[in-house]
């Protein structure tokens, strides 16, 4: 093959990838396929999907990313459309921005929101709002901010501000389901190049027609030799599968109503620096056999026990499995 030809593959190999991490700011993000975001009220049970009644989400900005930019929720009211009521409409949901020290869960273990009793509201707190059900707020976007880059917390290893955004179901037993948007405008959704945003503990909303597949895609840092799924209240809905660029479709345990369950799956160094594909496929059969509104929780952590983020746009790209004669080997971390 020619020079000039190879060159002309490359740039549009580059090109695409640089385009799909320009536009995978949503969160769930289109690769992931994941309806909406889901917090109950703390009036709730648990037995409706959500464990603990709060959400922790991180926004990385990238250090030469000079612009205010804003982050906007889709449906942030409890009422009116999406959202899953139970009796009337009574729940309050707290939204809040983070930025400055303690919000780097590289630092401070406890901005993860993970147990019990952390706190995991530590950083200066530039924006909240409370909703309740709103008319004005339904099927909309609001949007906090706007926001200067250097509020966040510097994180040195990825050279980004990270900001934190904690919901919270202040009361009421109703399900608030709702998306986020990083956006440079206020008013439309226009992503901030090289953002990201990642979690630690996922609660949300399956869809409902058994055809949808959705994904998380978590990244595997050095040094991690196995990784543990946790699940909860999965409902016994259909299938977690594990694949990577070096495995394809290892099985994981799902739970059921109101319920964890975990399985573990080793990491080969092949996989290390990049990110695995868990996918969910609901229950497949009679329509009256489906899990209908079906509200789930997924936490991943390495060998230590400690928890691993899952970012929206995953680094490194959708992976995709290769036959296993192409993979280079990359020597074991020490
Ligand atoms: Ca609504
Ligand atoms: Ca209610
Ligand atoms: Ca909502
Ligand atoms: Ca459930």
């Amino acid at each position: 093959m020619k020079l000039n030809k190879i060159l002309i593959i490359l740039f549009f190999i580059l090109g695409f990838q640089a385009t799909e991490i320009l536009y995978s700011q949503a969160v769930p993000s289109k690769e992931e396929n994941i309806p909406f975001l889901v917090t109950f009220g703390k009036q709730s049970g648990t037995s409706w999907g959500d464990d603990d009644f709060y959400q922790v989400w991180f926004f990385s900005v990238p250090r030469d990313f000079k612009q205010p930019f804003y982050i906007r929720v889709f449906d942030p009211d409890c009422g009116g459309e999406y959202d899953e009521i139970h009796g009337d409409f009574n729940t309050r949901t707290l939204f809040s921005i983070f930025g400055g020290k303690g919000v780097d869960p590289d630092q401070n273990e406890e901005s993860k929101g993970l147990l019990n009793g952390d706190n995991y509201k530590r950083g200066t707190l530039l924006k909240s709002q409370y909703f309740k059900g709103e008319a004005r707020y339904d099927n909309k976007y609001f949007s906090f901010g706007p926001f200067n880059p250097t509020e966040g917390d510097y994180n040195k290893k990825w050279n980004v501000f990270i900001f934190k955004l904690v919901c919270e179901g202040v009361s009421g037993d109703d399900g608030n389901l709702y998306k986020y948007f990083m956006s440079r405008d206020p008013n439309n959704n226009i992503p901030v190049e090289g953002g990201n945003a990642f979690t630690y503990e996922y609660t949300f909303r399956m869809w409902n027609d058994p055809r949808s597949l959705s994904h998380i895609y978590p990244y595997v840092d050095t040094g991690v030799v196995f990784v543990k799924q946790r699940n909860f209240d999965w409902d016994d809905d259909g299938e977690i599968t594990i694949s990577s660029r070096y495995k394809q479709g290892v099985p994981g345990r799902i739970s059921k109503e109101n319920d964890w369950n975990e399985s573990r799956v080793r990491i080969e160094p092949e996989e290390i620096g990049a990110s695995l594909d868990f996918m969910f496929r609901k229950k497949q059969g009679r329509p009256e056999d489906m899990v209908k509104n079906n509200n789930v929780v997924m936490t991943i952590e390495n060998q230590y026990g400690q928890a691993m983020k899952f970012y929206s746009s995953p680094i490194g790209g959708v992976p995709k499995y290769e036959a296993k004669t192409n993979i280079t080997k990359i020597p074991k971390p020490k």
